[in-house]
């Protein structure tokens, strides 16, 4: 594909992606309350465990919270976003830390000082006419939640998260036309902690726990998508799901069907939140696990009444599964490990590169629901060398970057809609799944360790240099 011509569409989005509890850091500043993250500490283990056993992590002194102090972008907005518009972005991708607004999740009013930090923000984004796109909740809802309702699984949350979302509508018109209700909703299944608030260790049946709290978050969803229309006619609504195509081991068809019901796990929430309903092969899942959800009368109409405008994802690879129990070789990936295609090369993390699996994953998530698509994160994690002389030559990041981009546009010329892309921590921050700050997205390099040391200066590395040019040239530089 190098040198011939993209085919990005003129007002094709670019720019890239954050979200608060990763990047802001000041985790009790001007009235913020605790959120889910706050309590994980910083080394992979332990937050594995803290994420299983979030009491004890409660009751644990851990030295460093990463979230803590993170990339201080709470201090530091104005010079991120100005180096954003620098790379010519037209997106940014962000969330809004719910604690910040309500503290402790079901407080009578919002926390203003939370509110004028966002603000600010967008005021920032307008300045350089950058569009943002703005994630309510990404893993980091109020601890006190979780504490006194055990998250989602209590159906007060819908309420409350509805009470949040017509503040931040309210607030934020005019400013904010793009919306995510919950980052990775499928995620839910895998971290319930994160995703739900949720401690399932004791519960007789977790999947019906999890299943029931992502129900609540499914209306919720549907609930806070009307209300965004109705508050602002402009406003427009995305769902957004942990992708990535799921491949066969072999052609022996057991293999076929294990792939297919695997991406129905994910695509579950997607088929609910686009179209309207429950899936048909819900019904056999449930029954299989025994699972009797709770509905109220309104849940029905409200779905059906109210589905997304677009469907967001992130793709950072495909994954691949076999029938057979014998094949064992397994990999990481995005939060669950997948078996290893001997076809990929695999990041420092274990985690696979398949530029072409996003190409087929676009064209599957667009054939399935016929709505325009945001590609929302994508990008490698990978250790970052800082030469004497202050540069940083991340060529393992544009090659991945690159590699990705051709195959969405190839998608774009397959006929697939797609709004714009946003490449994951854009300026390097605090990884989800590990605490870690080694494990690095960005174009912009920051000065902070694994122990939550360093000056927080800003480096440009060589792909923001990259980047740059291809916004320039509407993804013709590739
Ligand atoms: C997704 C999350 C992000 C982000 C990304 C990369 O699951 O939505 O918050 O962190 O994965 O994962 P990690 O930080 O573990 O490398």
């Amino acid at each position: 594909m190098k040198g011939e011509k993209m085919k990005f569409p003129d007002n094709f989005l670019w720019g890239g992606a954050t979200a608060a509890n990763q990047c802001e850091g000041a985790y009790l500043t001007d009235g913020k309350g605790l959120s889910l993250v706050d309590i994980l500490p910083a080394k992979a283990e332990k937050r594995n465990e803290a994420l299983f056993n979030p009491e004890q992590a409660l009751k644990t002194k851990y030295q460093y919270y990463p979230s803590h102090q993170s990339i201080d972008f709470y201090h530091h907005f104005r010079e991120d976003i100005k180096l954003f518009a620098e790379m010519g972005f037209k997106v940014y991708r962000m969330s809004i830390s719910w604690p910040r607004i309500f503290p402790n999740g079901d407080d009578e009013s919002p926390n203003e000082q939370g509110l004028k930090f966002y603000d600010q923000v967008f005021a920032e984004c307008r300045k350089y006419k950058i569009e943002p796109l703005v994630t309510i909740n990404h893993f980091d809802a109020p601890l006190a939640l979780f504490k006194k309702y055990n998250g989602w699984a209590n159906r007060k949350l819908v309420d409350l998260y509805l009470k949040y979302c017509e503040v931040l509508f309210k607030r934020y018109k005019g400013q904010v036309k793009y919306w995510l209700t919950f980052n990775e909703i499928n995620m839910i299944l895998h971290i319930p902690f994160l995703g739900g608030g949720l401690d399932v260790r004791n519960s007789e049946n977790p999947e019906q726990l999890k299943y029931q709290a992502a129900h609540h978050q499914l209306v919720a969803s549907a609930r806070a998508t009307k209300l965004a229309h109705e508050i602002d006619s402009e406003n427009q609504v995305g769902c957004m799901l942990a992708a990535g195509q799921t491949y066969p081991y072999t052609c022996n068809p057991k293999d076929v069907w294990a792939a297919l019901t695997a991406d129905r796990e994910g695509y579950f929430f997607i088929d609910v939140q686009s179209r309207g309903y429950y899936p048909s092969y819900s019904r056999k899942i449930f029954k299989e696990k025994n699972i009797e959800l709770q509905w109220a009368a309104t849940d029905q109409q409200d779905l059906l009444e109210n589905t997304v405008d677009f469907i967001s994802f992130s793709y950072y690879s495909s994954r691949l599964t076999s029938a057979d129990p014998s094949v064992m070789e397994k990999t990481a990936g995005n939060i669950f490990a997948s078996l290893k295609n001997p076809y990929l090369k695999t990041s420092s993390w274990g985690w696979q590169t398949d530029g072409l699996g996003l190409r087929t994953t676009m064209n599957q998530i667009y054939d399935r629901y016929q709505k325009p698509l945001f590609v929302v994160e994508n990008g490698l994690g990978e250790k970052d060398e800082v030469t004497p002389e202050k540069e940083i030559h991340d060529q393992y990041r544009i090659d991945y970057l690159a590699e990705n981009l051709r195959e969405l546009g190839n998608a774009i010329e397959d006929g697939v809609d797609c709004l714009g892309y946003t490449s994951w921590g854009c300026i390097d921050l605090v990884s989800a799944g590990s605490g870690e700050m080694s494990k690095r997205y960005g174009y912009i390099y920051v000065d902070r360790d694994d122990q939550g040391k360093g000056s927080l200066r800003r480096l440009k590395k060589d792909s923001f240099k990259w980047y740059q040019k291809v916004i320039a040239t509407n993804g013709q530089f590739l």
